[in-house]
């Protein structure tokens, strides 16, 4: 019975054609596109909280207007994201349910700590940055409220980007001390930034199913490669020292060698253990909580004029 569907439903993938919340899909498409979807909104919104948290510290009033509406922006990307996974069929409630409970993750990046207002400034070049590696990608994902977001993610994405390189510009070519807390931010966020990208293709569980459904469009070390030759030249022009020392340019790849990821430090971090994980999650818990005097006045609102409504029709 299911055949013909399943023959439909690749036909469309093969013809990048975009499958739509009513097509007939795969239970499995269904379930990995859930996960990864909510996953990439919890990290839009667990996001919020390391730059947030300097927010009130910002060296100047230009600085925190920006920075401001950065924070404004991801809340915003998790919203987008939250509504594509919806269309999926699972309900808000469950998503922050997995998220609150551990179930579900979030970008291991986020459960490192900002120790300075230049780790703010490298949060916006490298880890901005990487994302929009992966996204840019993510346009074309087969789904297609999951692809209509990311085009418009991507536009906001890049405005962050370079607002956090011009933000370690000024610190790069600042006072001795002030290069000194670019350096030390770069070399903190370097590899977690990398990490990012997940584990590599040889070892990534959804990676091989992922590409042939079109879900994920570059695999998880060729988005790796190209984030790491992009930032060498933004290095170089910020004259800090790479925190690499293997990096190399190979000739005969075309792409710069490097040295080897902490893969247990990674797999420490999304198991919870990193150095920020509890905390991230009990202010969300806390946060939500708080809010939930807006969600009942919201849904007393609508129960009242969806009465009013039927009345009158
Ligand atoms: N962190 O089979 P794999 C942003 C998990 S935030 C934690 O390769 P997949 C921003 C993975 O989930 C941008 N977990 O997975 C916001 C899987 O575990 P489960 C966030 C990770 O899905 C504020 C397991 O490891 N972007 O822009 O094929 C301020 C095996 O991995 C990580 C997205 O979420 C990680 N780094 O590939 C600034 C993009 N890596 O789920 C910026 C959308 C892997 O089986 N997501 N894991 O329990 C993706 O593109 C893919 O999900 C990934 C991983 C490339 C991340």
């Amino acid at each position: 019975m299911s055949q013909p569907h399943e023959e439909r439903f690749m036909q469309k993938i093969d013809a990048e054609e975009k499958i739509e919340p009513k097509d007939w899909m795969p239970a499995a498409y269904r379930k990995n596109l859930i996960r990864q979807i909510s996953q990439h909104a919890h990290s839009e919104v667990i996001g919020m909280q390391p730059e947030g948290n300097w927010i009130t510290r910002a060296p100047s009033l230009r600085r925190k207007a920006v920075l401001l509406a950065k924070v404004q922006d991801e809340g915003g990307h998790g919203l987008y994201l939250y509504s594509a996974t919806e269309t999926l069929g699972i309900t808000r409630d469950e998503l922050i349910e997995a998220l609150q409970s551990g179930t579900a993750k979030y970008a291991s990046i986020f459960n490192y700590p900002t120790q300075t207002w230049a780790d703010v400034a490298a949060i916006g070049w490298l880890v901005d940055g990487a994302a929009i590696c992966n996204q840019v990608s993510l346009q074309r994902t087969s789904y297609g409220p999951y692809s209509r977001a990311m085009i418009r993610i991507c536009k906001e994405e890049s405005f962050h980007q370079r607002q956090g390189y011009e933000a370690m510009l000024a610190m790069a070519r600042g006072s001795a001390e002030q290069k000194q807390m670019a350096q030390d931010a770069l070399n903190r966020f370097y590899w977690p930034a990398l990490m990012m990208f997940g584990p590599h293709d040889a070892e990534s569980a959804h990676s091989a199913q992922s590409m042939t459904w079109k879900i994920k469009r570059e695999t998880n070390d060729d988005l790796r490669q190209k984030f790491i030759d992009q930032t060498v030249p933004q290095i170089e022009f910020l004259g800090l020292d790479h925190p690499d020392p293997e990096i190399q340019w190979n000739e005969e790849r075309r792409h710069y060698d490097h040295g080897e990821i902490d893969w247990e430090e990674f797999y420490n971090v999304i198991k919870g253990n990193g150095h920020a994980n509890r905390q991230r999650l009990s202010h969300h818990i806390h946060a939500h909580e708080e809010g939930q005097w807006v969600r009942d006045a919201v849904n007393a609102y609508n129960k009242k004029h969806k009465a009013a409504r039927n009345k009158a029709a």
